[in-house]
């Protein structure tokens, strides 16, 4: 520690402590902390340098009615024990955590910080950067931690690089980056101050709770030590047990809440460009994919639907008539979805800005003027996100969208993004009383804009809102999706996409993608192809690309692009049963739907460093082509199963490295021998073919072992599932010298009720196929069973 953070982390000698409910309060020699036991395994570590109340924005209505806990005095210090772990705390707040057993998970780090060495010549070159641009001495807050044998680091949100984190050093600061983003980007569009440590089997998370400027060092400064700090705010950090990757992130989102079940629609195929910018144009994109049977839920406009890009307004001439051009658009079963800025018009006689201006609802400069900065539509002011009622104003203009027929709305440039300059340090916010300044917003102003516009857009359609943003913070996925931003099509960006996807997904941000296609530069169509098989296992599954690139539609390359893009998007629909399974599951637990291989198999080591394979859900396993041209690759198949080649059927054992040859429509995907796989039908959007059955494809297991599955549906657009109203099914595999299969609607309050099931049993080798108690004959690995549950 540098000297100056000495004085401002300084605590001293322990000298008391008193425990009220499930807060232990320790008073040091120079400082007050407050630890709270949340349950058995989230402990909450709490300083107030910067202010006395927490104020954030994360974190939810807690539960907080943990008292099974012992707090006990140790030499130099005291202990707090849970049911699964013993926390020690000594003289300078130094914190030691162990589980039940003794083993030490995480300790602080004692010793002195001594970065690596550099050398400097007489001046610096660009290309010597490559450390953080902050001297060690503006932190306010800083913990450091001791490196642990074979630690690996994963979360982070959105972050360039690798899966791996460690030996990196990342920045919170959201932030607009036009350049191509490489490995040298430290920060994104996005702040999610979370990551899990991973170190021999044992996973805990950190969450630090403070939305300034903050730095996580993972063993870049040195070796012996990984780093959290930031620039000013409180230290408020939780730790969170494993020992399983999968409970930390359960944990974690139980801290700063789950990704709610989306409606069904937006699992669907999205097509975007900037611009379609007149109806003719967005009715020929429409027309052309229902021409080519394309399947395609949702259509984008981007800012050029604006009148001169003033927030809330259509322009019409471009637009002449909206709601029925939309409605047009509905009746072929696309839904509109339509971008949004922050940045409101300087235009006096412009209703919105009339009136932000009038209450003040926007931020100010020190002296309380009215801040301006330039955006899209040249001076803009910039709505004040902090405070409820500025939310609850832009909360009410989403019906205005809503009321023109759009059903999702996509919030770009709130990082705030501003063309001249970044916003001084002194631009004021009001969050509810207490004036904050634009060091201390800046990093959840896309968070508190993404929580207005879900409240709006679910109090004009009472349905679950559709919501994308590009900048965020911990917590956001309780109000939207999230892309990554300004990617560009190169093959790099594909690559880095599947890492940054994944760690995304480790962060809360489930439902997350990348523009398919990439963004700026042309695209090709053998890129685009490859982009496809990614995408189409990706949450959100969006081609988007920038004004003055070429064409990227399917069908903008060549017949053979168009058709490897059918074939992945129509995959993409036979699969979104299974994807809303998982989505509801994610709903629950926080699983994200794309995660690393060592999600799921942490006890196989071979999994931890895995950057261009991934899971979708539990039951399938992607290995896409990302290097341009390759005829081959090879593939790592976790340990513990059989996995079963998609397109080939053929079965490999796990805990190996084979090579498959991958041809351009070839994307390497293997399903998990043993489990079960509801598919639908191939349609052109979701809804369009109603239907009572469902067909569930089965992959046995070679090892005898027993299956169970849960099948989830309901009316994949309200909220009534809140209330019970849907079907459950829980599906059982006894596979023995005979194959039983078990239905059981366990939970039946959502009136659509499946009329028959047809399962397609592959691997079935002979065995007699009994459902529900009674022998069924199969016909090409094919058996029907109607009224499957009562
Ligand atoms: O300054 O609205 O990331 O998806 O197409 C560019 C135009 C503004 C950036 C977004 C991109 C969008 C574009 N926007």
């Amino acid at each position: 520690m540098g000297k100056y953070q000495e004085e401002k982390m300084k605590f001293g000698k322990m000298l008391s402590h008193k425990i009220e409910n499930n807060i232990i309060n320790i008073r040091f020699q120079e400082k007050a902390v407050f630890i709270k036991v949340l349950n058995s395994y989230i402990i909450n570590f709490f300083v107030p340098l910067h202010r006395e109340e927490r104020n954030s924005k994360a974190v939810g209505n807690l539960k907080d009615d943990y008292y099974d806990f012992k707090v006990e005095n140790i030499t130099n210090g005291i202990q707090i024990i849970t049911e699964k772990l013993v926390c020690k705390i000594y003289d300078e707040f130094k914190v030691d955590i162990y589980d039940k057993r003794g083993t030490l998970l995480c300790a602080d780090y004692r010793g002195e910080s001594k970065p690596f060495k550099r050398r400097y010549g007489d001046y610096m070159l660009a290309e010597s950067e490559g450390h953080s641009l902050r001297e060690e001495s503006d932190y306010k807050v800083y913990v450091s931690k001791r490196m642990e044998e074979e630690m690996y680091f994963y979360g982070f949100g959105e972050k360039t690089g690798h899966l791996n984190k460690k030996g990196y050093h990342y920045v919170n600061w959201n932030t607009d980056n036009p350049k191509p983003h490489g490995e040298t980007f430290d920060r994104l569009y996005k702040s999610i101050p979370f990551f899990v440590g991973l170190s021999k089997d044992n996973a805990f998370g950190i969450f630090f709770d403070n939305h300034f400027e903050t730095h996580f060092d993972m063993g870049k400064d040195n070796s012996e030590y990984y780093y959290f700090a930031a620039v000013d705010g409180n230290l408020d950090y939780y730790f969170i047990y494993g020992p399983s990757v999968k409970n930390v992130i359960k944990g974690y989102t139980e801290i700063t809440g789950k990704m709610p079940l989306p409606q069904i629609w937006t699992l669907g195929y999205q097509q975007c460009r900037w611009s379609y910018d007149s109806e003719e144009r967005l009715m020929e994109i429409a027309s052309t994919l229902r021409e080519k049977e394309i399947p395609c839920d949702t259509l984008y406009l981007d800012i050029d639907y604006m009148d001169g890009y003033r927030v809330f307004t259509w322009d019409n001439e471009k637009f002449q008539n909206p709601e029925v051009m939309i409605k047009k658009l509905n009746n072929m079963g696309f839904k509109v979805v339509t971008i949004i800025d922050p940045g409101v018009k300087v235009d006096k006689g412009y209703k919105i800005y009339d009136e932000g201006l009038r209450k003040g609802y926007f931020a100010t400069d020190k002296s309380g003027i009215t801040y301006v900065n330039e955006v899209w539509p040249g001076d803009a002011v910039y709505p004040d996100f902090l405070n409820s009622k500025v939310r609850d104003w832009w909360s009410g203009n989403q019906k205005i969208m809503i009321d023109s027929g759009v059903s999702g709305i996509w919030n770009d440039m709130n990082e705030p993004a501003s063309f001249r300059g970044p916003l001084p340090d002194d631009v004021m916010f009001n969050n509810d009383g207490i004036t904050v300044n634009h060091k201390e917003a800046h990093n959840v102003y896309g968070h508190m804009m993404a929580k207005a516009t879900y409240d709006g857009v679910k109090k004009a359609t009472g349905k679950r809102p559709f919501v994308v943003t590009r900048a965020c913070y911990a917590g956001t996925q309780k109000y939207s999706t999230v892309w990554t931003g300004d990617n560009q099509s190169t093959w790099e960006h594909l690559r880095m996409s599947i890492p940054m996807l994944m760690n995304l997904g480790l962060s809360g941000m489930a439902f997350c993608g990348t523009d398919v296609g990439g963004f700026g530069y042309d695209c090709t169509g053998e890129l685009l192809s490859r982009w496809v098989q990614v995408g189409a296992f990706t949450p959100l599954f969006r081609n988007h690309s920038s004004m003055g690139t070429r064409d990227q539609e399917p069908w903008a390359f060549d017949k053979d692009t168009e058709e490897i893009n059918k074939k992945y998007i129509k995959l993409r629909y036979k699969l979104i049963p299974y994807i809303y399974d998982m989505m509801w599951e994610c709903s629950k637990n926080g699983a994200p739907l794309i995660r690393p291989l060592l999600f799921n198999y942490q006890s196989d080591k071979n999994t931890y460093e895995i950057n261009d394979e991934f899971l979708c859900g539990d039951n399938i396993l992607v290995a896409p082509v990302v290097e341009q041209g390759l005829k081959a690759r090879s593939i790592y198949l976790p340990e513990g199963e059989n996995w079963i080649d998609y397109w080939t059927k053929e079965e490999y054992k796990g805990g190996q490295y084979i090579i498959k040859k991958t041809p351009l429509d070839l994307c390497p995907i293997f399903i998990k021998g043993g489990t079960l796989i509801p598919v639908g039908q191939v349609q052109n959007y979701i809804g369009e073919k109603q239907s009572n059955s469902l067909t569930i494809e089965v992959y046995l297991s070679n090892d005898n072992s027993d299956t169970e599955y849960n099948h989830y549906v309901d009316d994949g657009e309200s909220f009534k599932y809140e209330l019970g109203e849907f079907n459950n099914y829980k599906i059982k595999v006894v596979n023995k010298e005979k194959i039983e299969i078990k239905i059981d609607l366990i939970n039946y309050r959502y009136d659509d009720k499946y009329e028959n099931i047809e399962f397609i049993v592959h691997n079935l080798n002979k065995k007699t196929l009994v459902i529900n108690g009674e022998t069924v004959e199969v016909i090409n690995g094919k058996a029907f069973i109607a009224n499957p549950a009562r």
